[in-house]
């Protein structure tokens, strides 16, 4: 599947549980997400393949990807598209043999040392973050800003999704940062309307 990472919706049970998941996920790719990752800290591997399965069928036709967080076994129970892992979540090497080269596999990195470690030949994108202090993660490392943002990206190997606080009135200055695009949680999911929510991101037309 294509990897477009313009708008990257991270799925939260609590914000989605208004609209329900399914729902809020399927406003939101109609609005104009272009890649959806499937994040419960809370819920068991069998409710997780439960909802990437449910997650799956609501995507189906759209061209959307749907990545899981954190949980490899659960990526390969629910044949998703892809994972994304943070720093401690196990090995990078590890997830792309067991997933194959065709997956979409992405990785958090807050800092120069992360980058400087990685192994790009592994990855498809990296989230960079948290660019501000936010609510929905608990323990974040410190926020980079846009000066940090654009330090990082620069010396990304690899295509890079901002994360952390970005509401749309963000998008230009992610841009500017150099990040190919924004990955949102309580901007879309928190809203009672994330299609109207994801909308709001789109970029300007060029002239
Ligand atoms: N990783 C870094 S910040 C963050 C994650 C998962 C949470 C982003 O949520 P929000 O509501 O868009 O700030
Ligand atoms: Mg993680």
């Amino acid at each position: 599947m294509r990897l477009d990472l313009s708008l990257y919706l991270v799925t939260d049970r609590e914000l989605c549980a208004g609209s329900g998941l399914e729902e809020t996920v399927v406003a939101a790719v109609r609005g104009g997400v272009t890649l959806v990752q499937l994040r419960d800290k809370h819920a068991s591997d069998a409710e997780l393949v439960d909802q990437a399965h449910r997650l799956k069928a609501a995507l189906s036709g759209s061209g959307v990807p749907l990545i899981i967080n954190d949980r490899l076994e659960v990526a390969l129970a629910a044949g998703a598209d892809g994972l994304h892992l943070g720093q401690d979540d196990g090995d990078v090497a590890e997830a792309r043999a067991a997933l194959g080269p065709e997956a979409i596999l992405g990785l958090s990195v807050q800092t120069h040392d992360q980058l400087a470690r990685l192994d790009p030949a592994a990855l498809d994108y990296l989230g960079l973050g948290p660019v501000f202090a936010t609510p929905s993660k608990h323990d974040h490392a410190t926020p980079l800003g846009f000066d940090g943002l654009a330090v990082l990206v620069a010396e990304s190997p690899l295509p890079s999704v901002a994360i952390g606080g970005l509401k749309a009135e963000h998008l230009a200055a992610t841009h500017r940062a150099g990040a190919h695009g924004l990955a949102v949680i309580s901007a879309i999911c928190g809203s009672p309307d994330p299609e109207a929510a994801a909308r709001a991101f789109a970029r300007p037309p060029r002239h």
